[in-house]
């Protein structure tokens, strides 16, 4: 009989680099939200792929940043929870970029003492000389890394990374019931969902402002049926948030209702609305609500 592996394998990198495209892409389904924004995701959220002589746990973490307030520091713990329980390490840089934006980060991955994966991702959208240059700069820099160029957006090189990954994996039994596909519950992909109609369609300041709440989610044979609130920090954000005569938020609503009907596979019914929560985001109670807590 095959022996069974079985490991966490936990992506980490800057903002935008496609850390959550590439988690998307080894599931095959939108677990990730994704946006052209940085600070997209905010938490670790767990995507498991299962076969019968595998369970690969893969972690998609929040883009490495120093923290200027506390949401942030609760981002970066999530990162660093990452490097405590990984497996393997794939630690992804976009073409073009030189260094990781924490130095202390860029230590532990160099002197990290299990395997790591550096993801050259977006070579399609660079010239072939570019990217040998990019190959050898990061050679320099990480010795101990095998470099694997990939595109997560056009799927190259994916299905490689992922047998490589499995040679690496320990043996071990599934950690998850084999039917298993994340850790989180329904709400946060609603939350979730919410959130990167709100990153597409507003500007500036106001989806960092942005947090989402499900209240309600009442699922029947038919329908599910959803309320959410969306929490800005200013009475100002939530004038924008609500658009002339509430168009910017229907619009909201509209798209992410498509988005979830596709996820859950049943109709869906949602109702928005707009609460100021004064600066949540630096209230470490508030943030425990909404589940920046480890
Ligand atoms: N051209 C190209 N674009 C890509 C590729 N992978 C991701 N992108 C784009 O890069 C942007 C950021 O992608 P995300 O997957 O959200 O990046 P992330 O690293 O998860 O970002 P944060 O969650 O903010 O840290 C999006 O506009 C993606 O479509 C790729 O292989 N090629
Ligand atoms: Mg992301």
């Amino acid at each position: 009989m095959k022996k069974h592996k079985s490991g966490f394998v936990n992506i980490i990198g800057n903002p935008n680099v496609g850390k959550s495209t590439l988690m998307n892409a080894f599931i095959g389904e939108k677990l990730s939200i994704i946006t052209s924004k940085a600070q997209t995701t905010r938490h670790r959220i767990l995507g498991i792929v299962n076969g019968d002589d595998f369970q690969v746990i893969l972690s998609d973490t929040p883009g490495i940043i120093k923290p200027a307030y506390e949401m942030q520091t609760a981002m970066m713990d999530f990162v660093k929870l990452a490097f405590e329980d990984a497996d393997v390490l794939l630690y992804m840089v976009e073409i073009g970029e030189k260094a990781l934006k924490d130095e202390a980060f860029f230590e532990k991955i160099k002197n990290s003492k299990i395997p790591v994966l550096l993801l050259l991702n977006k070579i399609d959208s660079s010239e072939q000389t570019a990217l040998e240059e990019q190959i050898q700069h990061w050679q320099g820099l990480l010795p101990n890394a095998e470099i694997h160029p990939i595109s997560a957006l056009e799927n190259f090189n994916i299905k490689e990374v992922f047998n490589r990954i499995l040679e690496l994996l320990p043996e071990a039994p599934p950690y998850y019931p084999k039917d298993q596909l994340t850790d989180k519950p329904e709400r946060f992909f609603v939350n979730e969902t919410i959130r990167e109609k709100i990153l597409l369609h507003y500007k500036k300041e106001i989806p960092y402002a942005v947090e989402v709440a499900t209240e309600e989610f009442e699922e029947d044979e038919k329908i599910i049926r959803i309320r959410s609130v969306i929490m800005v920090e200013r009475d100002t954000q939530k004038g924008i948030i609500i658009g002339h005569k509430g168009s910017a938020l229907k619009r909201v609503g509209i798209e992410a209702r498509k988005d979830l009907e596709k996820f859950f596979d049943k109709q869906v019914f949602i109702e928005l609305y707009v609460k100021v929560n004064k600066n949540w985001r630096s209230n470490s109670n508030q943030l425990k609500r909404f589940g920046y807590n480890n």
